[in-house]
């Protein structure tokens, strides 16, 4: 685990707490009466380099290959700054929020002005993401992608049912990208994994998360739901990811990639995401 200073934690008592690595904003854990209800890899690489193996990585500006820099982007692979250290609310949640800029690296691989905000709010059962990504050029128009990559922990993979996702189109990356449309009502996973949900709903429940209960999942402003399982084969091929971890594991993710976000100059992209375990 990485030195003390790059992580932060939310407390809100009775062993709910909720932690972040600066190395990306990185959620490395979420737990709610003691029970951790986030996935990361016993293999995870807490190098300050390598992108995290679990929890929640942030996804920008670019989602899935890119031919000018790192597979999903670089937001996930730097250090954050914290903007607001944690603060308990009159409410008895706890606020902490975390900024991005971009800097030397980032103009590298991607020469536009940029600010990114992110405000994580713990309450009581719910971790709340409120996103702002702000184009602060005079003349400059760019275009992202932004997705939650997050790894939920679960007993039995092959157990969980998810829901919100029927008749919608999806790409799915284990066949060539070829596009189907989902015609169950509940998905569940029993092998490779890897799919581009398309126009989904506000809102996705997972069954059978920790302790048999349910997760349920509020999107706003993130079009899309990627669904990921690396399975068997895959895992053997992740090297920061155990050969037998695959089980305890589901990849639920919202996001805008299917197609991007235009942000004209002086605007802001807001979108948020409600985690709630019921
Ligand atoms: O979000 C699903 C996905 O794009 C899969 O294709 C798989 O590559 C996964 O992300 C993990 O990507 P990573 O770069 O973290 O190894």
């Amino acid at each position: 685990m990485a030195a003390p200073t790059s992580v932060v934690v939310l407390d809100r008592g009775n062993n709910t707490t909720c932690t972040i690595n600066l190395h990306g904003a990185t959620v490395v854990s979420w737990r709610v009466n003691n029970q951790e209800q986030l996935f990361v890899s016993k293999q995870a690489q807490f190098d300050g380099k390598k992108a995290i193996r679990g929890g929640i990585p942030f996804v920008f500006p670019q989602f899935g290959q890119w031919n000018y820099g790192p597979q999903h982007g670089f937001a996930r692979i730097i250090r954050w700054t914290l903007e607001k250290s944690p603060e308990r609310l009159a409410s008895g949640d706890v606020e902490a929020v975390f900024s991005l800029m971009d800097n030397d690296f980032t103009r590298q691989m991607w020469n536009f002005p940029f600010r990114l905000t992110y405000r994580l709010i713990l309450r009581e059962k719910e971790l709340h993401f409120n996103i702002c990504a702000y184009n602060p050029s005079k003349d400059l128009t760019f275009s992202f992608n932004l997705l939650l990559h997050t790894y939920f922990k679960v007993p039995d993979v092959r157990r969980c049912q998810i829901t919100g996702l029927h008749g919608c189109t999806f790409i799915d990356k284990t066949r060539e990208s070829t596009v189907y449309q989902e015609g169950r009502d509940v998905v569940t996973i029993g092998e490779w994994t890897d799919r581009i949900y398309q126009n989904t709903p506000q809102e996705h429940i997972i069954t059978n998360v920790v302790s048999g209960r349910k997760m349920r999942i509020q999107k706003y402003n993130f079009p899309d739901t990627v669904i990921w399982n690396p399975w068997q084969e895959g895992a053997k091929e992740i090297a920061d990811f155990g050969d037998d971890e695959f089980p305890n594991m589901v990849c639920l993710e919202a996001g805008h990639v299917s197609a991007p976000v235009i942000l004209l100059p002086g605007t802001a992209f807001e979108a948020s995401q409600i985690l709630q375990v019921m």
